[in-house]
């Protein structure tokens, strides 16, 4: 199992980590000798100089042991904003008219926009802007949109939903 697409925002329980009071508790939510990989931790969010999306060193979490997080996200809920990223790379990857692919680029940019400010407000807002994405995809679906296409890029953006509604 790989402890991942988390977000660590609290200081006080990443600090806990390395204090004797809290140690206890955090092990017992998690065993540490897992793999670590893709979580966001606060106090760790630079350098990303490739800008990828991901940290370029690892997050150390228990330095005694080398438990690691390799590939912190750099962003609140950087998994999100990496897979609505992949899904707009899906999308300009398709062969259909140019207006349309503006207009469905735009609600899923949006999207991106938003979790850029990441709050549980936001993340409704988020959601929303990805329906619109899928609504704009279902009327054109089998049309300007071929099916198959239509489907992948659906199930997509719906994963993507099912991710930021279970956060
Ligand atoms: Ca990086």
């Amino acid at each position: 199992m790989t402890i991942r697409l988390n977000n660590f925002i609290d200081n006080r329980r990443q600090a806990t980590f390395f204090n004797y009071g809290g140690l206890l508790d955090f092990f017992s939510l998690f065993d540490y000798k897992q793999n670590w990989s893709s979580n966001y931790w606060s106090n760790w969010t630079t350098p990303d100089a490739d800008g990828d999306g991901f940290v370029d060193n690892p997050y150390v979490i228990l330095i005694a042991t080398g438990v690691q997080d390799n590939l912190p996200c750099a962003r609140e809920n950087g998994w999100i904003a990496t897979r609505i990223e992949q899904l707009i790379d899906q999308v300009e990857g398709l062969d259909v008219q140019q207006g349309i692919e503006k207009s469905l680029l735009a609600r899923l940019e949006a999207g991106l926009r938003i979790l850029d400010h990441l709050t549980e407000k936001n993340d409704v807002a988020a959601i929303k802007s990805l329906q619109a994405f899928i609504n704009g995809v279902e009327v054109r679906r089998g049309k300007t949109i071929p099916e198959e296409d239509a489907v992948a890029l659906i199930d997509a953006a719906q994963e993507i939903i099912d991710l930021l509604g279970s956060g």
